[in-house]
């Protein structure tokens, strides 16, 4: 039997619904850390989140303004393009929903580029981007997010694969087209449905 039949024979053991596991991935309890380049130097000092693009007014915030945000919790099983899935992964952050409240999208925009630190970009519809369990999360389980999974923010969109939620966040753009991010233009989806498995170019 193979590792991924087996690994996925054994959440049944585990008591977890082996429909959970999109197609094509394996269940793990680590927490691999992955990005492209290296960690950012985050100095909270000039820290700010700009929207811009289709807004009737640019926001840029300092973590001063995130920091008195109201959160909410959230729990959602993570599936990363490279196989890993987590279950029941526990964030506690700002909900997108609450941020897009606060501005005015000019008519036209369908889209949003999410931006961080290094350049890093992925595309979002937004629709997507606006799913109510969506978070710019702060908090992972009990304590601030670390560096390495994307201190001080991070986008968590737990219903497409997991290199679009971006970590290191700093803003997003409202655009009135979709274009590819940074993982986009080298070959993953546009989109990233894991159980529909639209890993790369050309998948469904
Ligand atoms: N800023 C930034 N965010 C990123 C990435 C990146 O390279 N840079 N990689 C993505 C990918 S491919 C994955 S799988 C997840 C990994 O998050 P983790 O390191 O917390 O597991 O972050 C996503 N967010
Ligand atoms: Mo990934």
């Amino acid at each position: 039997m193979s590792f991924f039949r087996r690994n996925r024979a054994s959440l049944e053991r585990l008591g977890i619904d082996p429909d959970r596991l999109p197609p094509g991935q394996y269940h793990t309890e680590r927490f691999p850390v992955l990005q492209a380049g290296s960690i950012p130097d985050v100095d909270m000092s000039t820290w700010d989140f700009v929207i811009d693009g289709l807004v009737e007014r640019r926001v840029e915030w300092r973590w001063s303004d995130i920091d008195q945000m109201p959160s909410s919790e959230m729990t959602a099983d993570i599936h990363c393009v490279t196989k890993w899935s987590k279950f029941d992964t526990r964030w506690k952050g700002i909900p997108v929903s609450h941020l897009w409240d606060q501005i005015t999208p000019k008519p036209g925009a369908t889209h949003v580029m999410i931006n961080a630190y290094h350049g890093f970009t992925a595309n979002l519809p937004i629709e997507d981007f606006l799913r109510p369990r969506n978070l710019f999360a702060h908090t992972y389980e009990d304590d601030p997010l670390t560096l390495e999974h994307g201190f001080p923010l991070r986008l968590i969109v737990p219903h497409l694969y997991f290199w679009k939620s971006v970590k290191w966040v700093r803003g997003f753009t409202l655009m009135d087209t979709d274009a590819p991010g940074f993982w986009e233009r080298s070959g993953y989806h546009m989109y990233g449905d894991p159980f529909s498995e639209q890993r790369y170019w050309g998948d469904g």
